[in-house]
């Protein structure tokens, strides 16, 4: 008789990335606790890592533009609504949001699945926009945004700080996909990628000297000891980067140092590692801007304006649902 089935999605997908033939893994969606978020946030500053502030520049640059090129006339009742898929702190949608402003009244949507970082971004933006903070995961919220919608709106979302960089390439097309089948021609996606730059750049940004991020991988190790009851113990792993020319992507793994043997109690899981095997946490793609172009027509959408900063090669480039 099987065991029962673990009623437990984070135990389950712990339990299905370390029982795998071969490359043990884990998912990057759980780096993101408190703890992980903190770290993100840290990493942020990190003079290594110029993705966050590239994105943030790109859009202070280019918000009217932007504003110009998806809004459809000075109106009220407000014509375009925003949503935002993963809203983070909210900073660089500030800008947006404040170029919206100078011709309608701005309406906002935060998807988020973290209670915290929605209450964050509400109480930054509350004085710029009426938000409304959405619960879910991206999917379903902008479902839900999109049932919501009235006739004659037009609806831009929000996709940046190149997250679409942590899904297989296929996978990346897949949910360009699903977002579009959650539009209606017209409305407009902005979405932010990091491009591909030298190799020493990429690898300094992911393995900081200072071991923020370092920490923001452990720390998976360290919410899987807390809330599945486990004993990895943290000092006989080490974070490992590296950078993959053929699919163009960034590979942070976690290494074991030694033989050992970690409990998973929650999972009801015994692993095993050998001396110097690896769990791989998270992939970030890098692209070309052509590869934008490409992805774009793949999901039903046409490239319609690109920006790219010149200081850190990182592109927003805006999709319409065609
Ligand atoms: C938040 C997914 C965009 O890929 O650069 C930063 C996450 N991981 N340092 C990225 C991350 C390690 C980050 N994203």
């Amino acid at each position: 008789m099987s065991a029962p089935a673990l009623d437990n999605d984070f135990a389950r997908e712990v339990r299905a990335g370390l029982t795998r033939a071969g490359q043990k893994t884990l998912p990057c969606s759980y780096l993101y606790d408190d703890v992980g978020s903190a770290l993100f946030e840290a990493i942020t500053y990190l003079p290594e890592y110029g993705l966050t502030r590239a994105d943030a520049r790109v859009i202070q640059a280019h918000a009217g533009d932007l504003i110009d090129s998806v809004a459809r006339s000075d109106s009220l009742p407000p014509n375009l609504i925003t949503a935002e898929l993963g809203s983070g702190s909210g900073a660089k949608t500030r800008a947006i949001l404040e170029s919206l402003r100078e011709r309608q009244a701005a309406v906002y949507y935060p998807i988020d699945l973290s209670a915290t970082a929605l209450e964050k971004c509400a109480q930054e933006l509350g004085p710029l926009a009426t938000v409304f903070p959405m619960r879910a995961a991206y999917l379903d919220g902008l479902r839900e945004v999109a049932e919501r919608r009235v006739p004659g709106q037009t609806l831009l979302v929000l996709f940046l700080g190149s997250t679409i960089g942590n899904f297989e390439a296929d996978r990346a097309v897949d949910f360009l996909y699903a977002i579009r089948q959650c539009l209606e021609a017209g409305d407009a996606l902005l979405l932010g990628t990091d491009l591909v730059k030298p190799v020493e750049q990429l690898l300094a940004a992911y393995d900081d000297p200072t071991g923020v991020t370092a920490a923001f991988n452990l720390n998976l190790l360290a919410r899987i000891n807390r809330e599945l009851d486990a004993d990895f113990d943290l000092r006989q792993f080490e974070h490992v980067v590296q950078y993959s020319q053929e699919a163009q992507r960034i590979e942070m793994h976690l290494r074991s140092r030694i033989r050992q043997i970690v409990r998973i109690r929650t999972a009801r899981l015994v692993v095993d590692f050998a001396p110097h095997e690896t769990i791989w946490t998270e992939a970030c793609h890098k692209f070309r801007p052509e590869q934008i172009c490409v992805m774009a027509r793949a999901s039903g959408f046409r490239l319609s304006a690109q920006w790219v900063d010149d200081e850190w090669p990182f592109a927003e480039s805006l999709l319409v649902a065609a």
